[in-house]
């Protein structure tokens, strides 16, 4: 299926957590305009094939009328109790042609039996409900995090249990499969189920990727990203991964959803390393995806299919060292017609062979996209990829496994022959389909960043683009300075505008455009020894440094400017994290001095709207002469927690 869908939704999108803990008033969840055709129009035309829906998450709040609990949409005001969110959106999908799956969280953070055998026979009842009341269900979620604290019908406390043996997997798995017999199971926190996760969400699983693990091993999480070559058990790997930082809906993550760049590097890391793409929408309280999400969707569907829009490997000629019997039925040329899956076989006894591509004239690409019958297990251990480049072969890539799909990006390469050579495999290799595409290069604006000694660095979204810049306000283009490696400037202030280029259709982006005051080289955080700390002036928005607890609050960041300067103002950029927003500053204390003895305080007050918006926050005040700075916390998001900052900056007359 490659691609399809995750939506979270669940009582927890009304407290703005990340994880419900099993209290939350049911009255809470009410979304005036949910519409879940809304979600699977989206998914549809992003090209998704399913969706897979959080029914219960950890809370334990259903959001269907579940017979066996009050702890669901029955108790919620949408819809007076008489709804039922897991119908409109197997409905949804059944309406859009897409598959439909469920996300039942084993964890229950709401039910007081949770941990006691007893739960169980619960948790059996509710898979009933699911798998028989709401047509065929293509794959089930069983979310790996398991036991801690919760509400328990009142007890809360923190309850343990063994995630390998509470379930009973087996006997759980015996009757997902009676009711649901076409099911796929995804499960990592007990017995190998049918999917596996690739040990992290950041989108993206190893190079090396094997279909396979051994069925009964714990395994470690680096080898969930890469396989088992020889593993018992047929489990590939599936992405999963959130268009934006987090899985449920926060306002404060929509200046986040990621970038097209991010998304295009997604795609090749999970799809086109022979992973399935799991890609999740968090719904708004409202019971919408939100815009901004919606637009990133289809830029990326937009982009993916003018990348493979054309296979400029269709109609050319193919030879191979090798055909099993020379018989035509496994000849080369199964490896470029329309059906992808009769396939190229070489003899039993071979283990290294290549396939050539002849092109009618030279070509361009940049993609080669290679796929393995897996129907008959996935057999290549390395291969490379070479392209006949003015009389000569030229090699373009070296890698290991292809499994059911494998997409390598390069370059721009213009070649009249291009050539696959299996160098390793497990048993004689097979190739059902080989394809080549030149991907339109994606222009979006560059990031802008300045590091502490006041080097410039810039980076675009497409490495085969070309980046040009300006340190003196004028338009970059060609004609400027072209960006290779990062930009020495003097230490004072300067402005960068930047563009990326495509050279051979010579399109340019938008420009981006960053203002930095004076480097912060000399700069010297004097209230600590934490060299750590130094990630608050690194220029990077993505590192961060916290106080340590201990400290309690009021806490200072004391800075030696290394020499005297004109002050106007400050700078503050909290944590980015989402999970760290306690560490937000929302009261604060701007002090200046001369001599690091007398203190003078310049600005005081609030971060306004700093927890729904938390970025850059500007304070000006009146002309000062300083050398010490001291950012003063007087009051965080969270009591009790320490203050963070990704950066810490002056604004200079
Ligand atoms: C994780 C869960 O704890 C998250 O809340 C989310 O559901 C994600 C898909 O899996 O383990």
């Amino acid at each position: 299926m490659e691609y399809y869908a995750f939506i979270h939704f669940s009582i927890n999108t009304y407290t703005d957590m990340a994880w419900g803990f099993g209290n939350e008033d049911p009255t809470l969840f009410n979304p005036t305009k949910l519409d879940c055709r809304q979600w699977a129009r989206i998914c549809k035309e992003a090209g998704m094939k399913g969706i897979i829906f959080t029914a219960k998450h950890h809370s334990g709040f259903c959001l269907w009328p579940s017979k066996y609990t009050d702890y669901s949409i029955k108790n919620s005001p949408w819809k007076n109790g008489k709804g039922d969110i897991v119908k409109e959106m197997a409905d949804a999908c059944k309406e859009y042609g897409l598959k439909f799956g469920v996300y039942l969280s084993p964890w229950d953070r709401n039910h007081p039996d949770y941990g006691k055998p007893e739960y169980i026979t619960y948790f059996r009842n509710q898979l009933e409900e699911l798998l028989t009341n709401y047509g065929e269900v293509f794959e089930i979620w069983f979310d790996g995090a398991n036991g801690g604290s919760g509400y328990y019908g009142g007890a809360n406390e923190t309850r343990k249990i063994d995630a390998k043996t509470y379930y009973d997997w087996p006997n759980t798995y015996s009757l997902v499969r009676k009711l649901q017999p076409k099911i796929v199971i995804w499960n990592d926190g007990g017995d190998r189920a049918d999917l596996r996760w690739v040990g992290t969400e950041a989108g993206y699983v190893g190079e090396t990727n094997w279909s396979l693990l051994n069925a009964t091993e714990d395994v470690p999480e680096e080898m969930l990203r890469h396989g088992l070559e020889n593993g018992d058990t047929w489990v590939p790997g599936e992405v999963n991964t959130s268009i934006r930082p987090e899985w449920f809906y926060h306002e404060r993550e929509d200046r986040l959803v990621k970038t097209l760049p991010q998304l295009v590097d997604t795609y090749y890391n999970s799809i086109g390393r022979n992973a399935t793409l799991l890609l999740n929408f968090p719904i708004m309280p409202n019971g919408l995806i939100h815009q901004k999400d919606e637009k990133a969707v289809q830029a990326f569907a937009k982009a993916i299919k003018e990348a493979f829009a054309v296979n400029l490997a269709k109609g050319a000629r193919i030879t191979a060292s090798n055909v099993r019997g020379k018989s035509q039925a496994f000849g080369a040329q199964k490896a470029i017609d329309a059906d992808k899956e009769n396939y190229w076989a070489t003899d039993d006894s071979v283990r290294k062979a290549s396939l050539t591509l002849s092109l009618d004239k030279p070509t361009s690409f940049n993609r080669f996209l290679v796929q393995e019958p897996i129907y008959l297990g996935q057999r290549v251990k390395s291969f490379s990829v070479e392209a006949m480049v003015d009389g000569n072969w030229k090699e373009i890539a070296k890698e290991t496994t292809i499994g059911y799909k494998r997409i390598l990006r390069f370059p721009l390469i213009k070649a009249t022959q291009v050539r696959l050579n299996i160098l390793d495999a497990k048993s004689n290799p097979l190739i059902s389909n080989l394809e080549i595409y030149k991907a339109p290069i994606i222009l979006t604006p560059p990031t802008i960043t300045r590091d502490q000694s006041g080097d410039i660095h810039i980076k675009a979204g497409d490495s085969e683009s070309e980046v040009y810049y300006t340190l003196n306000e004028i338009m970059p283009g060609p004609h400027t300075g072209k960006y290779k490696s990062p930009v020495k400037t003097s230490e004072g202030k300067v402005t960068v505008k930047a563009i990326t280029y495509n050279p051979f259709t010579k399109q340019t982006s938008i420009a981006s455009e960053e203002k930095f005051d004076i480097a912060r080289k000399n700069w010297k955080i004097i209230n600590t020894d934490n060299q750590a700390a130094y990630q608050v002036l690194d220029g990077n928005s993505s590192t961060s440094w916290h106080q340590s607890k201990s400290q309690g609050i009021p806490t200072e960041l004391i800075i030696d400017l290394g020499k005297e300067e004109s002050l106007v103002g400050f700078r503050y950029l909290p944590d980015q994290n989402w999970w760290a927003d306690g560490s937000i500053i929302t009261h604060y204390q701007f002090e200046v001095s001369a001599d690091n003895k007398v203190w003078k305080i310049v600005s005081e007050g609030e971060f306004s709207n700093i927890k729904n918006n938390p970025f850059w926050q500007n304070k000006t005040f009146e002309t000062v002469q300083a050398r010490f700075i001291k950012l003063r916390a007087l009051k965080n998001i969270k009591e009790g927690s320490a203050p963070g900052y990704a950066e810490v900056d002056i604004i200079t007359k």
